[in-house]
């Protein structure tokens, strides 16, 4: 099949870098190498420009791949472009979307963690990213903290809390890192993106956070899409060296 009938779709931490960490030289090597001559090649990430681009080498990330999915989609670009962005203020109402942070605050305000730091909400274009220990963590304090949450379930709890007060003001909520929530309005998961996407005969996505709850699931379950889970960058070449004969 042509290049221009099948995109390959790349979730970005943990399925082409380890969370937060810049990409390694020789899986980026591959994907423009190897990958890209056979495939249209795409990034769909739940992170916002900044993370995507400190992640993926530079902000000439938007001229490496064919499209960048910031945001799941929310920001895009093709062909090194800017093509949209959404705004989460404008389609909730900022009067809806304080009484959500308010809660947050209040919420976050009484866990008790290993540690807390700073930017424990961080406003983007389409999405709200809530996190516990505050963003202005180091790595090895996000580390500790994944491993408190993996034990005492600290961001599902918070996340059933926050779907069981705003079952009405129409945001869903996903799990994506290690360390923070997610919020956007129904539907603006990383399906999003495959509006971009339409002409492509075949699309194939991989992620690491397929299961329910994760914010890789509703597009591995598309039926637009054949999903993928990895467990790592190493497992992500792995499965496309078998899928595409590379
Ligand atoms: O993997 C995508 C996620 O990456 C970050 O998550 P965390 O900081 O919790 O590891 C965030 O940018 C998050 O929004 C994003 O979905």
């Amino acid at each position: 099949m042509a290049r221009d009938d099948v995109l390959v779709l790349f979730d970005v931490d943990g399925t082409l870098t380890p969370h937060r960490q810049v990409i390694l030289p020789h899986v980026q090597d591959f994907l423009q190498n190897q990958l890209k001559p056979v495939a249209t090649v795409g990034l769909v990430g739940g992170s916002d420009m900044p993370k995507i681009a400190e992640q993926m080498g530079g902000a000439d990330v938007i001229h490496k791949f064919d499209f960048v999915f910031a945001e799941n989609g929310l920001v895009a670009y093709r062909d090194g472009q800017f093509v949209e962005k959404q705004s989460i203020s404008a389609f909730i109402g900022d009067d809806k979307l304080q009484k959500f942070i308010n809660f947050c605050l209040r919420y976050m305000s009484d866990l008790e963690l290993p540690c807390k730091r700073g930017n424990f909400v961080e406003f983007r274009n389409g999405m709200i990213n809530v996190c516990p220990v505050g963003r202005s963590c180091s790595y090895e304090e996000r580390l500790v903290f994944a491993e408190f949450d993996a034990k005492h379930r600290v961001r599902e709890q918070m996340r059933d809390a926050l779907m069981k007060a705003f079952p009405d003001l129409g945001l869903q909520f996903a799990i994506g890192g290690q360390i923070s929530i997610d919020a956007f309005p129904i539907g603006w998961d990383k399906r999003y993106c495959l509006k971009f996407v339409e002409s492509f005969k075949d699309i194939h996505f991989f992620g690491d956070r397929t299961a329910p709850g994760g914010n890789d699931h509703e597009i591995f379950e598309d039926p637009r899409t054949q999903g993928y889970t990895v467990s790592s960058p190493e497992d992500t070449l792995s499965q496309l060296k078998t899928i595409f004969k590379l």
